[in-house]
């Protein structure tokens, strides 16, 4: 549905801190995200869907090119459909490490994360969420909407996203499976919209490892 709206202008006032608190909310805020880890080892125990619904409504605040929010976020939390994922995951991702798909650089980029074409976690986590990118809008009669900055809104509103569920103490893994225009069908989503990534949400296992990665320091973040 295309949101061809016009909107008029209100105030916005938003808190101010005086700069003592600015640093320590900061601080809080940072060091709270520096704890978010993505995750591969997931605890089937099930997670209350308002929390899902809550991490999309977060992801729905993000700022996009002209309003116009392109993206699209499809819940699946029953295990048939996280089968069927699971499937075509795989065979996408045996292509990709058994068949040769991946180049020798990237493999190289990849071997210290240890992943491999096992998507078991597709499975164990109660729920999977497909965000979908519309490339164009559609009005209700059929014509299309040019949209822009698609990849930039939906990635922001994807990092809201992240943000969120570790902010309720869930874990998530941005899983890319390449190609993933399976996942248009599976989740039985309009030609207009692009799989862009694929989250399993759920607690971390109990024994859950990471691999022990060190973020590059300010000095080479920032210029
Ligand atoms: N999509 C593949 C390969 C992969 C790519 C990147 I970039 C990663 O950070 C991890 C994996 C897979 O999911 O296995």
């Amino acid at each position: 549905m295309a949101r061809e709206h016009f909107h008029p202008f209100i105030p916005y006032r938003p808190v101010r801190y005086p700069e003592a608190e600015m640093v320590t909310r900061g601080r809080e805020f940072y060091e709270h995200m520096d704890l978010r880890r993505s995750v591969r080892f997931f605890s089937d125990e099930p997670v209350p869907r308002e929390c899902v619904e809550l991490a999309v409504r977060t992801a729905n605040t993000a700022p996009s090119g002209a309003h116009q929010q392109p993206w699209k976020f499809a819940v699946i939390g029953d295990p048939e459909t996280r089968r069927r994922i699971r499937e075509a995951a795989e065979i996408e991702e045996r292509q990709n490490y058994e068949g040769g798909r991946l180049t020798p650089e990237w493999r190289t980029a990849l071997a210290h994360l240890e992943t491999g074409s096992d998507k078991g976690y597709l499975e164990t986590v109660p729920w999977l969420v497909v965000c979908f990118a519309e490339k164009y809008g559609v009005r209700p009669d059929g014509t299309r909407v040019k949209h822009y900055y698609v990849n930039e809104s939906v990635g922001i509103a994807c990092g809201f996203f992240i943000a969120a569920l570790h902010a309720m103490g869930l874990s998530t893994l941005t899983h890319t499976p390449n190609p993933m225009a399976f996942l248009t069908g599976i989740c039985g989503r309009p030609g207009n919209e692009r799989p862009y990534i694929l989250f399993p949400i759920g607690y971390a296992a109990a024994d859950a490892e990471v691999p022990d990665l060190v973020r590059k320091p300010l000095s080479e973040a920032m210029v």
